[in-house]
């Protein structure tokens, strides 16, 4: 059974933490119907949903990934870049008690769930604006003793690791070669974004589907004709505040 964890629109998402898009004017009340489209298109392809309500205090809290790392072993809590977004993390642990043991990100050190890609057992972590090298060290800690091979990862021009690259299939990642260096990946199968649509990378993998941004046309595509399955979901309002898809939930194998 697979788990998907998911939280309201928060009404204050106009409020959110922005690094790389210009402000412009965000509808909460759209935002909230997309993700609802979002919630049932994991629900098609399996995911049994577990809700959690928006909190107005909290305007990016719709963003769940970014507030833990959820393994098959355990799940790390995160200590989110944006001090904004510290008070995210107590819901979630509290969600994903039931299902995992939990370690903790301690301060000072920093990590957002958006930099922490995982592939097998081979982990990748972002060292972001968000994701400092004293919170990529603590990952490593709690990590490698269980046998993953934790590696370290410049990002450079975009928000997340998880905005330049995410896998979509085994053994094959779509990526963003301007924003990350694709040799950690050597040896997997590469897919590149359609050059007009650099923000096309994050894509999220439930099963055997890829749940994907409807407005990248092209890179769904080049997904498609590699025999990937692609369900496109429209998230053109909480892109604005510069989510895609992997961030709206965590996804809790069980
Ligand atoms: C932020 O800047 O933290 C939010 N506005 C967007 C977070 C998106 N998270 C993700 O892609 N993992």
């Amino acid at each position: 059974m697979t788990i998907a964890i998911v939280r309201g629109v928060s009404p204050s998402l106009a409020a959110c933490e922005l690094t790389h898009l210009a402000r412009q004017p965000i509808d909460a009340a759209r935002a909230a119907l997309e993700h609802e489209d979002y919630q049932r298109c994991l629900a098609t392809l399996g995911a049994e949903l577990v809700r959690l309500p928006a909190d107005p205090e909290l305007p990016d809290s719709v963003f769940v990934e970014d507030a833990a790392v959820v393994l098959d072993e355990l799940a790390i809590i995160t200590r989110p870049g944006a001090a904004s977004r510290r008070a995210e993390t107590a819901a979630i642990a509290d969600a994903l008690r039931l299902y995992r043991d939990l370690a903790f990100i301690e301060e000072p050190a920093t990590v957002d769930g958006g930099d922490v890609l995982v592939v097998g057992r081979r982990v990748y972590v972002g060292l972001s604006s968000r994701t400092s090298a004293a919170g990529v060290a603590q990952v490593r800690q709690v990590l490698e003793p269980l046998g993953y091979r934790v590696t370290i990862m410049a990002v450079d021009g975009c928000l997340h690791l998880k905005s330049a690259v995410t896998q979509v299939a085994p053994d094959t990642v779509l990526i963003n070669r301007t924003w990350v260096d694709s040799d950690a990946f050597r040896g997997m199968r590469l897919v590149e974004v359609d050059p007009t649509e650099p923000h096309a990378a994050n894509a999220l993998r439930i099963r055997d589907s890829v749940v994907y941004p409807a407005a990248f046309e092209h890179t769904q595509d080049r997904l498609c004709r590699l025999g990937i399955r692609v369900v496109p979901v429209d998230i053109s309002e909480l892109s604005k505040a510069e989510g895609g898809v992997t961030c709206c939930s965590l996804i809790v194998p069980v």
